[in-house]
């Protein structure tokens, strides 16, 4: 069983998370996501959602290329989940080129091309002009 594991904080769920998370899903035979908490997204990664993290969990477990869904609260977790999910590959976009390097230590790290010409910040700033 190989496990996939990535983190994201997927608010207003859109074509460039699914083409992500396919991707990721058929690099193994698991997928485990790390949804961004709103108290890590508002304090760590300087992000407001739309959405709450519980509609955005909800949303990420309906979706077929995910199995497990957890919750992202640190930015250290990541060692331990990989170790507790016995994770082979991690994956990010590439706009996290690099960035989680150092846990090539513990397994794979892929970063996957991201979908062009889209984006939650897009599709919020398309909202806020109608
Ligand atoms: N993504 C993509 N194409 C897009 C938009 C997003 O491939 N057009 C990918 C991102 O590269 C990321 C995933 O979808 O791998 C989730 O994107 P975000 O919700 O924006 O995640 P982010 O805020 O970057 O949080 O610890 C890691 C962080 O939690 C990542």
């Amino acid at each position: 069983m190989k496990t996939v594991l990535t983190y994201g904080t997927f608010d207003l769920f859109h074509v460039g998370h699914v083409n992500l998370l396919q991707r990721a899903k058929a690099l193994g035979d698991q997928l485990i996501v790390g949804v961004s908490t709103d108290e890590f997204n508002f304090s760590e990664k300087n992000k407001t959602t739309i959405v709450p993290f519980e509609h955005r969990v909800k949303v990420l477990e309906s979706c077929r290329h995910v199995d497990l869904v957890v919750p992202e609260q640190s930015w250290q977790q990541k060692v331990e989940d990989i170790q507790k999910y016995q994770v082979d590959v991690f994956v990010m976009g590439d706009d996290w080129n690099g960035k989680f390097d150092d846990l090539k230590a513990y397994c794979d790290v892929i970063y996957l091309p991201r979908t062009r010409s889209i984006s939650s910040t897009a599709i919020k700033q398309a909202m806020a002009v109608l």
